[in-house]
């Protein structure tokens, strides 16, 4: 598969990257590596996005050509990186099929493999750790805006080495980074201390909405627009949110519910191992990895309460 990918590479010239919407540290990190080793190998590389690079990953090293609205053009391959469902990519997204072959790169293990190539590794840290074996065939010099984005992907969908998804290949391959010039405490910094005041004003409303189920192992918080606006914000700041919650004694699943309107919640599901929230949310047409899902339901939110209630089969 590598192989193939990289005569396609070596034969073409212009290619399109994208990932998923809200895009993370892991979807962020690998479309910015892509860009980068396209660049050093003499290519033209353009990243399309559908929303705004988040806060929190500014200091990466900015691809000049980042687009935000797909115009209908010919491309030797465009890569999907970090991205389970087509749809995930945004608006638009049906277009890409007309556009170039489409390699789909990704370690979700609720990817529907809409690829003409499909490289899907349930077993990856991240998106970013298949990038860099995909590097290592293309023979590339990694340099230091490659490492830093690679880093930067693996350390942050690993939650800073934290996660079960964190294997000995996480670890492997950010010290190679780190020979490259990347500084760990930097990037840390960068992503953890970093965030505007207004993030913790928001996070104080939150927090004091948090319910807990079935004897302390489930545990629900929720945002709602009202809030956002109390305190200046917008869905961004709630980046990590989810993850607090998850640090709490005796909590199994971590839920975050963000209002998108009156009648309808995003909804983002952490585990600490036991429980596959990636089955749960795909009982609502969501998905993503036994630790970590998303999905969207109907409803207010006692509606939303009830429905998840159900499905983990709380009385
Ligand atoms: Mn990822």
């Amino acid at each position: 598969m590598f192989r193939k990918i990289k005569h396609i590479i070596d034969k073409g010239k212009r290619f399109l990257i994208t990932t998923h919407i809200d895009p993370d540290g892991d979807a962020i990190g690998s479309a910015f590596s892509m860009y980068w080793a396209l660049e050093s190998l003499n290519k033209t590389p353009v990243i399309i996005l559908k929303d705004p690079v988040p806060y929190r990953y500014e200091f990466l090293p900015q691809p000049a050509r980042i687009i935000y609205e797909l115009i209908d053009d010919r491309y030797d391959a465009i890569f999907v990186l970090d991205c389970g469902n087509f749809f995930r990519i945004g608006d638009g997204y049906e277009k890409l099929q007309k556009m170039g072959p489409i390699i789909n790169i990704d370690h979700h293990s609720t990817n529907e493999t809409f690829g003409l190539i499909n490289i899907i590794d349930e077993s990856a840290s991240s998106t970013a750790e298949i990038l860099y074996r995909l590097f290592k065939t293309l023979k590339l010099k990694i340099t230091y805006d490659i490492a830093i984005n690679i880093y930067t992907a693996i350390f942050t969908d690993t939650g800073s080495f934290r996660y079960n998804s964190t294997n000995s290949n996480a670890f492997l391959i950010c010290e190679k980074m780190t020979t490259f010039g990347v500084k760990p405490s930097y990037v840390s910094q960068m992503v953890h201390e970093n965030h505007p005041k207004e993030r913790f004003l928001l996070l104080g409303l939150v927090f004091a909405t948090l319910i807990m189920y079935d004897q302390g192992r489930i545990a629900i918080v929720h945002v709602t627009e009202k809030m956002f606006k109390k305190t200046h914000t917008t869905r961004e700041h709630t980046d990590g949110f989810v993850e607090y919650i998850r640090e709490i004694k005796g909590v199994e699943v971590a839920i975050l519910a963000r209002e998108i309107n009156r009648k309808k919640y995003k909804i983002s599901m952490r585990s600490k191992g036991t429980v596959d929230v990636a089955s749960i949310c795909n009982l609502f047409g969501g998905g993503g990895h036994k630790n970590a899902a998303g999905c969207q339901i109907d409803g207010d939110m006692e509606e939303v309460i009830n429905k998840l209630r159900k499905a983990f089969h709380i009385k």
